[in-house]
């Protein structure tokens, strides 16, 4: 278990024998990008010139394309894997050469690009969509939900993943109830092997609490369990495998379960006039470094316009804590573990440890594209550009037709709008900008 928490111990750990990012050529990157997305991006998130000896993939520098595939596999490890295997600190930590900067400057902005143009909305299988009950049963509210084997897309380059979702999708369905619910939730287990079920946050009867061989049976395959409780814990709380955990739950088997108070002006909807209220779980064993199943440049940019107040669920289901920082803005921290704080605090970089929810909440003032990411850096930039925990905060203005191009559209050919059209209010030239030496 040790060795499952600390990076170093990997399997597949060596030191790096390629370089890291120098600060001129950042400066350089950061000159040639403008003030928009790109630039601040990579100013915050680039190691310095003796920054950490440590890189992931994609290794190569001939493009997005050259990224890492993780091959699915029948039987992943319950080790963290594939992305992983190549994290390479050094003992030495001595870097024998840099990529030339054209070509790390080239990979990185291809990266930007496909965020920029959307990526994330072209895949298929997006997870934490809302459930509605099944049924509603002499005033119990049914949720019917089956455990399953999935392919999971990282992204829209790497080779999908062999993952476990709730309903199909990882994260699974985000299920929201009132205080006082009572709730039936019925999984069925459509897997090879037996599993069992937690609802990480809820005060309910000790048979209810889902962990095999202390509160209940193991669901075996086939089988199902009736899971049923008063929902009488407000807030940001989850859903998850509590069996052959750090596989199950490494491999997509989470989802939110958000208790929304019985008052509705309790509710952060009309307690902060929050447009937007998202949830943000992320994960670190399959697939690598995630915000909703996804790493960048397929993770999800929120998009709001000026004025806007929005709400931020953290959420960890992974095994490492990670520091979130949002640029330009602070956040208003307002709840932990889904209990309001007697206090709420401001912040902009906010550590979040695994199986903790901290509620945050953000007025969007200035237009821009805002990177938003992991501050370990080794877990949102290499030499080949941004990867993972990076996502944006995106603030439109609205646009000269009057129009506003606002949030969540459900394909590429809507969001590459917005997010471009924001990117480029805020300054950015990642469309337009030319690395000397490149090709194209
Ligand atoms: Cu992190």
């Amino acid at each position: 278990m040790t060795d499952l928490l600390n990076p170093d111990a990997r399997e597949g750990l060596r030191p790096t024998s390629s370089a890291i990012l120098t600060r001129r050529s950042l400066l350089r990157a950061g000159a040639l990008t403008g003030g928009g997305l790109v630039a601040a991006a990579l100013a915050a998130c680039a190691p310095a010139a003796a920054g950490p000896a440590w890189t992931y993939p994609p290794k190569s520098s001939s493009g997005p394309a050259a990224s890492a595939s993780a091959a699915p596999s029948a039987a992943p490890s319950a080790a963290p894997s594939d992305e992983h295997a190549s994290h390479e600190p050094s003992a030495s930590a001595a870097p024998s050469g840099s990529p030339a900067p054209a070509d790390h400057d080239a990979a990185a902005l291809a990266v930007v690009k496909r965020f920029l143009d959307g990526e994330g909305a072209t895949l298929a299988g997006a997870g934490n969509q809302p459930l509605a009950p099944t049924r509603v049963e002499d005033g119990v509210k049914v949720y019917e939900m089956t455990v399953d084997q999935i392919q999971h897309q990282i992204d829209a380059v790497k080779d999908p993943v062999a993952a476990l979702g709730f309903n199909g999708t990882w994260p699974g369905p985000r299920i929201e109830v009132v205080e006082g619910d009572r709730i039936r939730a019925i999984f069925k287990n459509n897997l090879p092997e037996s599993t069992g079920i937690h609802f990480h946050g809820q005060r309910i009867p000790n048979n209810m609490d889902g962990v095999p061989h202390i509160t209940q049976d193991p669901i075996l395959p086939g089988d199902s369990f009736t899971y049923e409780f008063t929902a009488r814990t407000v807030g940001s709380h989850m859903y998850h495998s509590h069996h052959n955990a750090t596989d199950q739950v490494g491999r997509g088997l989470l989802g939110a379960f958000i208790v929304q108070p019985k008052s509705p002006a309790a509710r952060y909807e009309r307690k902060y006039d929050v447009s937007q209220d998202i949830i943000w779980i992320s994960n670190d064993t399959l697939g690598g470094f995630t915000i909703n199943g996804r790493g960048f440049p397929a993770t999800s940019p929120i998009i709001a316009t000026v004025g806007d107040t929005i709400a931020i669920r953290f959420m960890n289901e992974g095994i490492m804590t990670h520091p979130w920082h949002l640029h330009g803005m602070p956040m208003q921290v307002v709840a932990r573990d889904g209990y309001p704080l007697p206090q709420p605090f401001f912040c902009d970089t906010l550590g979040v440890n695994p199986g903790e929810r901290w509620d945050v909440i953000v007025k969007c003032e200035d237009p821009g594209a805002w990177a938003f990411h992991c501050h370990i850096l080794p877990h949102a930039e290499g030499q080949d550009g941004m990867f993972g925990m990076v996502t944006a905060l995106v603030i439109q203005e609205q646009t000269t037709a009057g129009a506003l191009l606002r949030p969540n559209a459900p394909t590429a050919a809507t969001t590459a709008g917005p997010i471009r059209t924001a990117a480029l209010q805020g300054g950015s030239t990642a469309y337009t900008c030319r690395i000397p030496g490149a090709t194209g």
